[in-house]
């Protein structure tokens, strides 16, 4: 905003008409609302283009204009939306990409997708949320309806956006309306779309729980509706904190199986036959991608504020943090058994994303391994056929993803399985590797397993 552009005056509650919440529900069911959405990622994205095709006039604003000239241009940069879906949209003149936050003064939902990460300090860094509410503050307008998407601790849309809205002249339930509603976008799920995805969304009062659920459903076939904006955002941390904590718990097994001599595998494969009560989780190398690592830590965070300290979350955290170390363990293991040392050893690690068959590589424990074997000396390659380079270490050299090979395979002391991508021929991989560390089991159907040595 320039200096000399004031910002739009709050308009008092009592320009609303009257049951204005009636008025924006109308809007809603007859799609004449206008529809915006801050982030246009993996979340903001698919939403968008479904809200376009409900027949809504949507906005979608991001401060990254490679993409609002992409969506400009009709073009998807998102794996699961289909470009021609965004094409479509964009010359039916329902969708609408911008960086220009003021257009939020002529919208009537506004749903924020943005990032919320971590700090280097490991607290939750909800920067994106501040300034997508500051936003919305300062260039929106009396009797919109707010929805915060991203995950974050139980607390922030009550503590963080409600003040920020009402400080600019306006009263929750009658001058803006607010709630929460978790994404459960599953990148690269065939099954699973935004559609047939339950949203759960808590209000807060029963006018914005209403008219949050009115929008959403307009797009998603079940809306579940809780009793609040907490409630709501305790939902998703429970949803990703017991993947954490069962993960966690998983690889502990490993550990245990490990000092017992027992197949950790056959035992989870033979605990997953009961057919209730068990679901079955696996070890691996370390826990990456931007949810599971990242949400439990903002519940963890948030009970520190409150003296308490959430143990399952802290002891899970510590245990996938350290898979990386163990895997190193294992590597070193395996090439002492054939009098080599790490030091000076040429090691393969198959597999760079976080996790397989996406090309994600954020929180890879892969990177962690490299980084270990590299400090140990070794020579370390990565292949990885959706990560053509990658930065291992903050400013560092770029590794390159090595052409595979029978001859290029024979010439490493070690492979290292960290990432089990479908399109691995793992007999092939252990018949022409000396000595195969393997992290997922994905070598389980092979039938000669003398050189390889598993989690
Ligand atoms: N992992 C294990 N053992 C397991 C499962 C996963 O080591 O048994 C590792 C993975 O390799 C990966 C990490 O944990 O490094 C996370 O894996 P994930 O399967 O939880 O996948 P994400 O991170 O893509 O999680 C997303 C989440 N979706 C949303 O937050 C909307 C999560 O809630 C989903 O349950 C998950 O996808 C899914 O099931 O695909």
């Amino acid at each position: 905003m320039s200096a000399t552009q004031e910002a739009p005056r709050a308009p008092e509650n009592s320009d609303l008409p009257d049951n204005y919440a009636g008025s924006l529900a109308e809007k809603i069911k007859n799609r004449t609302a206008r529809v915006a959405i801050i982030g246009l990622g993996y979340v903001g994205l698919p939403l968008a283009v479904e809200f376009a095709h409900a027949g809504f006039d949507v906005t979608g604003i991001d401060l990254d204009n490679r993409k609002v000239e992409a969506l400009s241009e009709g073009r998807s940069y998102i794996k699961d939306v289909a470009g021609d879906a965004v094409r479509d949209a964009v010359e039916a003149g329902k969708l609408h990409a911008t960086s220009d936050f003021t257009v939020l003064a002529d919208v009537d939902t506004v749903s924020i997708c943005v990032p919320t990460p971590l700090r280097k300090t490991k607290d939750p860094d909800i920067s994106f949320i501040v300034a997508a509410t500051e936003a919305i503050a300062t260039y929106g307008r009396a009797g919109q309806l707010i929805v915060l998407e991203s995950t974050t601790y139980p607390g922030t849309t009550d503590e963080i956006i409600l003040p920020r809205i009402s400080a600019a002249g306006y009263e929750v339930g009658k001058g803006f309306f607010l709630a929460f509603s978790p994404e459960r976008v599953d990148p690269g799920n065939p099954k699973y779309q935004t559609a047939n995805i339950p949203k759960v969304i808590g209000g807060v009062t029963p006018d914005c729980g209403n008219l949050a659920r009115a929008l959403y459903s307009t797009i998603i076939d079940q809306v579940i509706p809780v009793s609040s904006p907490a409630a709501a955002e305790m939902v998703k941390l429970l949803e990703n904190t017991f993947r954490a904590v069962n993960i966690g718990m998983a690889n502990e097994l490993a550990m245990m199986c490990a000092k017992l001599n027992i197949d950790v595998w056959e035992v989870i494969d033979a605990a997953a036959t009961k057919p209730f009560g068990f679901m079955p989780f696996y070890p691996g190398p370390g826990l990456g991608g931007h949810c599971i690592p990242i949400d439990p830590l903002y519940l963890s965070w948030k009970l520190k504020t409150l003296n308490y300290k959430a143990r399952f979350i802290e002891m899970a955290s510590e245990i996938n943090t350290d898979m990386p170390n163990y895997v190193l363990d294992l590597v070193a293991d395996a090439l002492n058994d054939h009098a080599k040392p790490i030091r000076g050893s040429k090691v393969l690690v198959l597999g760079a994303t976080y996790k397989r068959d996406v090309e994600d590589v954020r929180e890879s424990p892969a990177i962690d391994i490299i980084n270990l074997l590299a400090q140990k000396g070794s020579q370390v390659d990565y292949h990885d056929p959706y990560v053509p380079d990658l930065q291992t270490e903050e400013g560092h050299t770029r590794l390159h993803s090595i052409e595979l090979s029978a001859g290029a395979l024979a010439g490493y002391d070690a492979v290292v399985i960290v990432t089990d991508h479908s399109s691995y021929d793992w007999e092939w991989i252990a018949e022409h590797s000396q000595l195969v560390v393997d992290t997922r089991n994905a070598t389980k159907a092979v039938k000669n397993r003398a050189n390889i040595r598993r989690l």
